[in-house]
């Protein structure tokens, strides 16, 4: 057998040298962070602006933040602090300044709706939010204080419109007390449903915050040195996103990269910020890859001289995309990464040397990071060649899930095992290929709904007596969430009235996008709900 796959104990090991992760029990990732020195290089700047901060300039200004958030907000160790904010370079600033303090973050997308917003405040015990305006009646209206992020980087502006941020960002007071830090301490809860059930709080430690600096972020980037170029990252994907907050809150930071912020998506401004910026690396979720590809083609190749690499990752890429892409943009490099919420994004990554044929591989484990595919009947441990469910083992695997003791041992299985709930298979060289999905959650775009949440929302309508929901395939969007409806026979309920329903209670891209009508919902004897059994009625409904 390979090196890496011990047939006794069913384990695959990465194919790489193990790398050393900082032993003192009393080390916060933002001291491991900001251990790799840098210099004058731009560390992030403002795609619309072009406002730029400095590698020394964020260092300092982390600090400085830090100082304020202490002594104007009164931020101490331990408090949990969301931020409800879209992608900006004071995203990175002000997570880094939280968590140097030893406070928690929380992380929530933008667009969540207040039920949404309410439920994560609860459950995390947030006190102190930093926002965009929009959503500051929301934030107040659940009695949390809030801070209004600007969208400028107009300092004197600021300093008349907001004083409040003025102050916290550039009043000098001197030192912060600098809490003791232990890696084991919580860092940040990110949201996600794991295998089943509604979203729940990720706890991510500083120490896997740190692991997914140095075993994802760093390691990968590492392979991708081209001499006399320095890699200028674009951000498009959402920062409050496991994905975009491992890349660009913390690891590319740490490697010294530029990294080009972008409010939002959009293909045409992307086209325009590569060029503009000379971007070098874009990762993306398939949607992007999609929207990038069908502008490219009508765009001057000049425009993408820049561009080496593209990375997708988050959902599936189909066959379609990646020939589409190769063909339009040949010079560019496409690699696939794979992690998950729970393992800080630490899983696996396409590197350099495997141009060609294996496109559709998600990669190799990333350094110190073991796995075992499991068959779901027999609860053997597969070799390579055969497909299972995946399960994970390293540094990046979370805690736990926040006050959850129930869905952290059904997900963390024999002591230290992560069930992905992806079924996987790892080929005759040591590249995983994700096959299928056998956990409850949806992937839209690259985001995570949970069909458990839409059904609480669901049941709670009047007329409806009991729902289900699933994924149907979507060429665009990968998924999108497909709701079963009973209805009280009396009702004069219609599909769409379920979908305005539902779509005024969530984030608009958490809402449901076709509805179907039944009797019944399938369940088993203890009730729960047959999700195979409702794919089946979608697929005969389509094709009928
Ligand atoms: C098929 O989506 C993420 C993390 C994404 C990520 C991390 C490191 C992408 C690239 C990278 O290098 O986290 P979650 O928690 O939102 O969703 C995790 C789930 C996985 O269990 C799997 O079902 O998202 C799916 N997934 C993928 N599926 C993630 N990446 C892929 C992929 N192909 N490349």
């Amino acid at each position: 057998p390979p090196f890496w796959f011990s047939p006794i104990t069913g384990i695959y090991s990465s194919k790489f040298p193990s790398i050393h992760l900082p032993v003192d029990p009393n080390l916060d990732a933002i001291s491991a962070l900001f251990s790799h020195r840098h210099h004058g290089d731009a560390a992030l700047v403002d795609s619309l602006t072009g406002f730029s901060i400095s590698h020394t300039e964020l260092q300092i200004m982390v600090q400085s933040m830090a100082a304020g958030i202490y002594h104007v907000l009164g931020v101490r160790q331990g408090d949990v602090v969301s931020l409800v904010l879209p992608n900006s370079v004071y995203f990175p600033m002000i997570f880094l300044s939280l968590i140097s303090l030893g406070a928690i973050v929380t992380t929530m997308n933008p667009s969540s709706s207040l039920g949404e917003i309410k439920k994560q405040v609860s459950e995390c015990n947030v006190g102190l939010a930093f926002t965009s305006a929009e959503n500051v009646d929301k934030l107040s209206s659940l009695e949390v204080r809030v801070i209004i992020v600007p969208e400028s980087y107009d300092f004197d502006l600021i300093r008349i419109e907001n004083p409040k941020f003025y102050a916290v960002m550039k009043e000098s007071f001197g030192f912060v007390p600098k809490p003791l830090i232990k890696q084991d301490d919580v860092a940040a809860i990110m949201y996600s449903s794991g295998t089943t059930g509604a979203t729940k709080g990720v706890l991510l430690t500083h120490r896997n915050l740190i692991a997914s600096m140095e075993l994802f972020v760093r390691f990968e980037a590492s392979q991708y040195e081209y001499p006399g170029w320095s890699n200028v990252y674009l951000a498009a994907l959402p920062l409050c996103h496991i994905y975009g907050l491992s890349l660009f809150v913390m690891g590319l930071l740490s490697l010294g990269s530029t990294i080009v912020v972008m409010r939002r998506f959009d293909a045409s401004d992307v086209i325009n910020v590569i060029e503009r910026f000379k971007i070098t690396h874009f990762p993306v979720v398939p949607p992007m890859l999609m929207a990038l590809t069908k502008k490219a083609k009508g765009v001057c190749g000049e425009v993408f001289k820049s561009l080496k690499q593209v990375s997708s990752g988050a959902a599936p890429l189909s066959r379609k995309f990646i020939e589409d892409f190769l063909q339009t943009l040949p010079h560019v490099d496409l690699i696939q990464g794979y992690g998950m919420t729970e393992s800080t994004a630490v899983g696996t990554r396409g590197f350099n040397s495997e141009k060609l044929s294996r496109y559709s591989s998600v990669g190799l484990l990333a350094p110190n990071m073991q796995a075992k595919v499991v068959d779901w009947s027999s609860g053997s441990f597969l070799p390579p060649g055969n497909r299972g469910e995946l399960w994970v083992q390293g540094p990046g695997v979370m805690k736990g899930y926040l006050n959850n003791p129930k869905a952290t041992q059904m997900s963390i299985v024999e002591d230290s095992w992560l069930r992905t709930g992806d079924i996987a298979y790892f080929d005759e060289d040591g590249y995983l290929f994700i096959v299928d999905r056998i956990k409850e959650i949806i992937k839209y775009k690259g985001f995570q709904i949970a069909p458990a949440d839409l059904e609480a929302v669901l049941v709670s309508h009047p007329l409806i007596i009991d729902a289900a929901v699933t994924a149907a395939p979507n060429e665009e969007c990968g998924e999108i969430p497909v709701a079963f409806v009973v209805r009280r026979q009396e009702a004069t309920l219609s599909e769409q009235d379920v979908i305005s329903y539902v779509a005024a209670q969530v984030a608009p891209y958490r809402k449901v996008r076709k509805v179907v009508m039944v009797s019944s919902i399938p369940k088993s004897p203890t009730g729960k709900i047959l999700r195979k059994e409702l794919k089946r009625i979608l697929t005969k409904s389509v094709s009928s």
